[in-house]
């Protein structure tokens, strides 16, 4: 069976549960496929996501939904536990655990590869030991900077995002003189960081952080200008699944589309990610950008931007 194509029983969104499958040998990250850009599913066990908060709620609802991602090819979950949208308000670490740790547990069974999303240290030690592989830090070391040190001894890959402020600031501060070249000098700054702690560059992912401070035009001028990003050498994650720059795109008489509404642009988003090499693209609807990455690999027949080979350092 196409691996690609959405399995039997996996069933659309809405459905109860997936026909759960014998469990596999969890997924390892230097297995990724380096030929095509990878599909991350975003998996937020939350009840206030700005799209999909609430949809998973539950362990048994967020483990559902994560099997379907992952049955329906996704090669990376994404699982978060606090809600980073503007204006969000913090959970504790010991609410961030409880709802983290028993999703990954089981998705990790399932043979799924799994990314912490997390600012705090100890929930993404926690997931770690539960099984996931890889650290996504939407503060890029802003919020608590041991999570460089934990990255170097787990020798696990850091996905190191471009974010000014926290939730309830970044908004204010989207001033730049040249988005794209003032996100990579950022980047560069926490990148060094890394290097310090003892991350190695292949370990490193970068990520502009569409819609971490940054207005419509700065999110669009970012992807317009990946390159830039690209130039630093990394593998380049881009994120800008149902994001409020696609919501005002589609205005419809004087209106927003809503979140749910902005699936199709978003896979319009992956498969241009694609087509210039983006190694990874962080989405809620996986089936639509793993089409939109066929697409890509179809009309650009190159490896995507694997960074630097695993192992150098
Ligand atoms: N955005 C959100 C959450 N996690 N992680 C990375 N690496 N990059 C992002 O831009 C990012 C992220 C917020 O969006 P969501 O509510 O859809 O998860």
């Amino acid at each position: 069976m196409d691996s690609l194509a959405a399995a039997p029983g996996t069933g659309p969104a809405t459905s109860p549960l997936p026909v759960l499958r014998k469990p596999r040998p969890a997924a390892k990250f230097q297995d990724l496929p380096t030929d095509r850009t990878l599909v991350m599913g975003i998996l937020n066990v939350t009840p206030d996501s700005f799209s999909d908060g609430g949809d998973h709620a539950t362990p048994d609802t967020a483990i559902a939904a994560g099997l379907r991602m992952f049955y329906a090819g996704a090669d990376i979950i994404d699982v978060g536990g606090e809600s980073t949208r503007p204006g969000a308000t913090a959970v504790s670490v010991d609410e961030e655990q409880r709802r983290v740790v028993p999703v990954i547990e089981a998705l990790v069974k399932a043979g799924a590869l799994i990314s912490i999303d997390t600012t705090h240290a100890a929930t993404a030690a926690a997931a770690l030991k539960a099984g996931a592989a890889i650290i996504n830090d939407v503060s890029g070391l802003t919020m608590e900077p041991e999570m460089a040190e934990l990255a170097a001894r787990a020798q696990v890959p850091y996905i190191l995002t471009h974010r000014r402020g926290d939730a309830s600031t970044m908004n204010a501060l989207t001033d730049y003189r040249d988005v794209a070249q003032d996100v990579v000098t950022e980047l560069a700054g926490v990148r060094d960081k890394l290097y310090a702690a003892g991350v190695a560059p292949a370990q490193i992912i970068v990520d502009p952080g569409l819609g971490f401070a940054k207005n419509d035009a700065q999110n669009w001028e970012l992807l317009q200008r990946l390159e830039v990003l690209q130039g630093m050498g990394h593998k380049v994650l881009v994120a800008g699944s149902r994001k409020r720059f696609l919501g005002s795109l589609l205005t419809v008489a004087g209106k927003a589309a809503q979140p749910v509404e902005r699936d199709a642009a978003t896979a319009a988003v992956t498969a241009i990610s694609a087509f210039r090499g983006a190694w990874a693209v962080r989405v809620h609807d996986v089936g639509a950008s793993l089409d939109a990455v066929k697409v890509a690999a179809r009309m650009a027949p190159r490896p995507a931007t694997a960074g630097p080979a695993a192992g150098t350092d």
